[in-house]
């Protein structure tokens, strides 16, 4: 990716007295800070995107300050929006369709709560910088009081500068002819250099959720490449595929997705994965008691599950990016508020859990405990079935580990 300096940037700080009293009076519009600033009236067309930014200063700057009601992944409460620090979150890929997506929610306040404001830096390359500014554009029409900085940036330092949570979605779509292998090591090499600028310059306990593909064998080859960073909190996102299964159990159950827990995706996010519903309940009942079909289970789930990317494809003419975008806020919000004793299927490196390999970005059933915190789920058995699942998927995983070794340091 071209490393430049070219930056679009929105400061947001709060109003002082003098500030909303010129902005009253039409003194104040644009320029970060406020200073130098050129009132709305004054702007031409032609002025760019950085003055219609400097407009926003001066618009959001009246705005909050105002008690507002809250939900917070807790439940609803009223506070203001000014009682948190603003926290950075960075997001490649921010034009792309699930960016277009996922940037708009990060902002409202659907992924750290309602509560917390959030300085956003998207990261694009050189050619994703016109659509990029135009996502800016839509987020700066959104007018969220929450979203207190925006950046776009194409230089990765820049944009992970500071940054407490990072979601990497941007990474290449596979070319006309391309194998599977030639875009695994393209990507690979993107989560390289990105794993060392979130080194130099991601906020101390960054933590970073990997969504561009192959995602798991990229969160290995990003953490070998941030040895500072704690590869614990590097993860590889496996919760799309763990609202798939679940709408698919919902829908044989004829019961309503909240009614369904303790699902788990083994192993990558691939047509390989280990989709298993051996333990998962439904109302509290037992899922293999409760749909007493095996033949349904391996016919026609787990295929299902494995290859929904796929079918969505073939039927949207355009991959899953609502959903994808989806399951990243509810990463986020779970990981970050915690879901007591619910299980999440969560790819951080296997210190050997189940019996798999070290250094593996293997998913596993996790709870999340809340700020980051995580508990395996242990003592879960395999049938024969299952096992096979299981070696299957890990095979897959050590020959991918094994294709981008160059990029291990
Ligand atoms: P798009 O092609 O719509 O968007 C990708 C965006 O990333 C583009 O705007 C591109 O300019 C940007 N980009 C490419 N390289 C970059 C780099 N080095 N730095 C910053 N930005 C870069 O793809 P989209 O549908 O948004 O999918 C993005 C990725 O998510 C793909 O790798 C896709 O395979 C993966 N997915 C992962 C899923 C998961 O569950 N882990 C599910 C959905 C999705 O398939």
């Amino acid at each position: 990716m071209g490393q430049t300096s070219r930056r679009y940037s929105v400061c947001l700080k709060f109003p002082t007295l003098t500030d909303l009293m010129r902005i009253r009076k039409g003194i104040l519009g644009s320029g970060c800070g406020g200073t130098g600033g050129k009132s709305e009236g004054s702007a031409t067309r032609n002025e760019g995107v950085e003055t219609m930014w400097g407009r926003l200063t001066g618009a959001m700057r009246v705005l909050p300050r105002q008690p507002v009601a809250l939900w917070n992944g807790a439940g609803m409460r009223a506070m203001s929006s000014f009682a948190k620090k603003p926290k950075v979150v960075s997001v490649t890929g921010a034009a792309g369709a699930i960016g277009y997506s996922l940037v708009i929610r990060i902002a409202s306040g659907e992924m750290l709560g309602k509560d917390q404001p959030v300085i956003l830096k998207l990261i694009e390359t050189e050619p994703g910088m016109k659509p990029l500014k135009g996502v800016m554009m839509e987020l700066q029409d959104c007018a969220f009081p929450l979203l207190h900085g925006l950046h776009g940036t194409a230089d990765l330092e820049e944009g992970f500068g500071d940054a407490e949570h990072c979601v990497l979605v941007g990474a290449r779509p596979r070319g006309p002819g391309m194998e599977r292998k030639d875009l695994m090591t393209a990507n690979a090499a993107i989560f390289e250099t990105q794993g060392k600028a979130i080194n130099k310059a991601a906020a101390k306990g960054v933590s970073v959720l990997v969504v561009g593909n192959p995602a798991n064998t990229n969160s290995l080859v990003l953490a070998a490449n941030a040895p500072d960073v704690d590869s614990s909190k590097v993860m590889a996102m496996m919760r799309l595929d763990q609202n798939r299964a679940m709408g698919q159990i919902a829908e044989k159950t004829g019961c309503l997705v909240s009614d369904v827990e303790k699902v788990v995706i083994w192993g990558n996010h691939s047509n390989n994965q280990y989709p298993d519903i051996h333990h998962a309940t439904v109302k509290g009942e037992s899922a293999m008691k409760v749909i007493n079909d095996e033949a349904w289970m391996k016919e026609t789930f787990i295929p299902r599950v494995q290859k929904r990317g796929a079918e969505i494809i073939s039927a949207r003419g355009a991959s899953s990016a609502a959903s994808a975008a989806s399951s990243a806020i509810d990463h986020f919000r779970d990981y970050v508020y915690g879901t007591g004793d619910m299980w999440h299927s969560i790819a951080i490196p296997s210190k050997g859990e189940y019996n798999t390999t070290p250094g593996l970005w293997f998913s596993l059933p996790r709870k999340c405990l809340g700020d980051g915190k995580m508990e395996l789920v242990e003592g879960l058995t395999f049938n024969a079935f299952g096992e096979e699942m299981m070696k299957k998927v890990e095979k897959e995983l050590i020959e991918e580990r094994d294709a981008v070794k160059h990029l291990l340091p």
